[in-house]
């Protein structure tokens, strides 16, 4: 407010020369905050969604606390399903859990369209709010088809995705029936956001490193396809980010995906990455485990990581995966700090 407005993140998205290397934290608003706490004691997860004050201030948060360089809407991959007929809870210590599960063809018809002005009103309201409010970049997100079928799929967190992957083998059709929904809401909602005003889009598909890259290309990769391309037709402007957790084997498939940075796990270094060729912008990756290493060694892996991804344009710092409850605010601070002081001096 007031201040100069920070692009450094989307201009390291578009692989422009950049002061210093940005960084935000994905999950950086949550649990590890005390003051985000503080606010869920007196709401629901989805009652600070849907107001857009409190959602914006969630928002905020980090941004102010940490000095990250764009700010992520505060939501959940599951809030645009809410509307359309999936009865979601967000609870305390597991995630999102849901009553009505999908198991058959009728299931997947019974899914609505999503009518974003109508049905998440307040993400909107939040957006446009939070254009007022930042200095820097807003990321907006979505869910991807596949880490958000394995939840409707799974009633909730899974670890081997046995029943989605099942489903994905024995009713091909049924399959796609739900990549295309849920692809069409994936789209329907982040254009809503686009022109809400996020100026950038990231998409998480945490859990797509569950297939091996031949189902990857079989079943998944022409519906990313499709929803990278819509996007870009929306506005060629806005950056598009893609995530997966434990997908290091899917980076060839990824690279061809007309999508314009890839967000990357700690379990491939950047070196690694772009020995295989991948040429787009890149965010990650540093084990957020280290966040409970000594602070010497925290900054030693940081610095590993910098000099492999900042020496190419288009490099954002980041986690290999989001800021877990029990992290120290603290410590993302210094961490941000040692980033921007570091790659200032390049
Ligand atoms: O700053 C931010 O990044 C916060 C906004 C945000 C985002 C981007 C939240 C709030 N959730 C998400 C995305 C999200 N949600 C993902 C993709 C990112 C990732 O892989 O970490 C996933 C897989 C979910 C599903 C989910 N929602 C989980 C994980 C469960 C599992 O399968 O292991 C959990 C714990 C939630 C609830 C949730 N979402 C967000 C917060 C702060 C919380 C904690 C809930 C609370 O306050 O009680």
């Amino acid at each position: 407010m007031g201040k100069k407005f920070n692009d450094t993140f989307l201009k390291a998205c578009r692989k422009e020369e950049v002061p210093y290397v940005p960084v935000w934290y994905m999950r950086q608003a949550g649990r590890y905050q005390p003051e985000y706490r503080a606010i869920r004691e007196r709401y629901s997860f989805f009652e600070i969604n849907e107001n857009p004050e409190v959602c914006a201030e969630v928002t905020r948060l980090p941004v102010e606390q940490l000095g990250v360089d764009a700010a992520i809407l505060f939501a959940d991959i599951m809030t645009p399903l809410k509307p359309i007929g999936v009865d979601v809870e967000i609870v305390e210590g597991i995630g999102p859990v849901i009553a009505n599960p999908v198991s058959t063809i009728h299931d997947i018809q019974k899914l609505k369209d999503l009518a974003p002005e109508k049905d998440v009103p307040y993400i909107l309201d939040t957006i446009k709010l939070l254009r007022e409010q930042l200095d820097v970049p807003l990321i907006g997100f979505s869910g991807a088809p596949f880490t958000l079928a394995s939840y409707l799929i799974e009633g909730g967190p899974s670890k081997g995705y046995y029943k989605t992957k099942g489903f994905m083998y024995s009713k091909p059709e049924e399959w796609q029936a739900l990549m295309d929904r849920l692809a069409e809401v994936t789209v329907t909602y982040l254009q809503a956001q686009i022109r809400s005003g996020a100026q950038a889009v990231q998409v998480f598909d945490s859990w797509v490193g569950a297939l091996s890259a031949e189902d990857y290309r079989r079943y998944i990769a022409p519906t990313m396809a499709r929803i990278f391309k819509a996007l870009k037709e929306t506005e060629t402007t806005v950056p598009s980010i893609y995530f997966g957790s434990g997908s290091s084997h899917l980076l060839e498939e990824w690279n061809k995906l007309p999508v314009d940075v890839l967000s990357i796990d700690w379990r491939i270094s950047i070196e690694q990455v772009r020995a295989l060729g991948v040429d787009k912008a890149l965010q990650g990756n540093l084990d957020p485990s280290l966040l409970l290493a000594p602070f010497e060694l925290l900054k030693e892996r940081a610095k590993e990581v910098i000099d492999q991804g900042a020496s190419r344009p288009g490099y954002i710092f980041n986690l290999g995966h989001g800021v877990f409850p029990f992290a120290n605010g603290e410590t993302l601070k210094k961490l941000t700090d040692y980033v921007h002081d570091y790659t200032s001096k390049m």
